[in-house]
């Protein structure tokens, strides 16, 4: 809970870098990507048999389409990102994967079952944070505001803002609201809110390994993207990330200044909607640059501990895909076989994630 806020209420901890904004301002760090676990308190739904209606189709308890995946080996990494190397070849079993992104109607169907409180809603222990002025302790979250000027991209506290206020149901803040926008990913969610979701849709959260699987649907070889080399085709804009002039100035050619609604642009050969852009999506990994050289084969899950040199001490699982804030500019971890990164109390308006549901 600490790292929320450290970066707003103490800016000289701030730890420039670039890839995930991490939650609460403090350690907003990198790119555009953000406990201990409540989740006891929470109904387990994971004994319950899902309604299915053929082999390839699942739906969760969440009424959350799923589209079946079968497992495979493929080529794991890309050779653009140090830490995504050496290309691997990894083995995954088959599993379901949410066809989209967690919508707000799902999340506000899973709050009103179980009453959870995500983590930017609760207040804050002033024993936290000693020497903070209390009048800043108020639940909140970061939201991206583009600024008026700009000097350089290494200080995204230019553009990440801690909003009192801002939550999953007002992702941008009071005044904001999710009416109108029901089908958009959820945003402002933790790691652990997104556990405690999938938990409760008798689902889990995707290994890095199964959602790059995913993502390339086996038909990805090297290409610089997931859908191919080429950014747009006929014209057209594949995923919802981010045209102009970073942070400043967003032209919006893909129609979408912010979140778009989920299946808005072509699926994969898979039938997964917006595995690369609208928010970045929280897998299970705990991150370390340099898990590739000694993973396993067969499922890997990920590193015991995590470990990010930009900012250690901090405790980061990884996020995929990138974000409506991604660009060649700033953050260019929407590409194929990137890796993002996120504290795991470090929610932001463009992070969210989809569930898989092993066979
Ligand atoms: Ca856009
Ligand atoms: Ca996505």
């Amino acid at each position: 809970m600490l790292v929320r806020f450290l970066g707003f209420l103490f800016p000289f901890f701030l730890v420039l870098g670039c890839t995930n904004t991490q939650r609460q301002g403090a350690h907003l760090a990198e790119a555009d990507s953000a406990a201990s676990c409540a989740m006891s308190s929470i109904p387990s739904r994971f004994s319950r048999v899902a309604k299915s209606d053929s082999l390839h189709r699942q739906t969760g308890e969440d009424e959350a389409p799923m589209v079946y995946i079968e497992g495979g080996t493929f080529v794991m990494g890309s050779k653009n990102f140090p830490d995504a190397l050496p290309l691997h070849e990894v083995e995954v079993s088959s599993f379901y994967m949410d066809e989209h992104e967690v919508t707000n109607a799902q999340f506000e169907m899973f709050v009103k079952a179980t009453g959870y409180i995500t983590v930017a809603e609760k207040e804050l222990d002033p024993n936290e944070f000693p020497g903070a002025d209390p009048a800043l302790l108020v639940p909140g979250s970061a939201v991206f505001s583009a600024p008026d000027n700009v000097h350089g991209l290494h200080n995204h506290l230019q553009w990440w803002k801690y909003v009192p206020g801002a939550n999953w149901r007002y992702p941008e803040g009071p005044g904001s609201s999710i009416k109108g926008r029901e089908n958009h990913p959820v945003t402002q969610v933790a790691y652990q809110d997104a556990e405690a979701y999938a938990k409760w849709a008798g689902k889990r959260l995707p290994t890095e390994a199964e959602w790059e699987y995913a993502a390339k649907a086996g038909k990805h070889t090297s290409e610089t993207y997931y859908w191919g080399d080429q950014k747009t085709e006929k014209g057209k804009w594949l995923a919802n990330i981010y045209q102009g002039e970073f942070p400043r100035q967003n032209t919006k050619e893909d129609g979408f200044e912010t979140t778009s609604p989920v299946k808005s642009f072509p699926a994969n050969a898979y039938g997964l909607y917006d595995m690369e852009g609208n928010v970045w999506e929280w897998c299970s990994d705990l991150y370390t640059p340099d898990y590739y050289n000694h993973s396993p084969k067969e499922n890997p899950k990920g590193p015991t501990t995590s470990h990010d040199p930009q900012e250690p001490g901090l405790v980061k699982r990884v996020q995929r895909g990138g974000s409506f804030l991604c660009n060649d500019q700033y953050c260019e971890r929407y590409k194929a076989g990137s890796r993002g990164k996120g504290e795991i109390n470090s929610p932001t308006n463009n992070v969210g994630f989809r569930c898989v549901k092993d066979i």
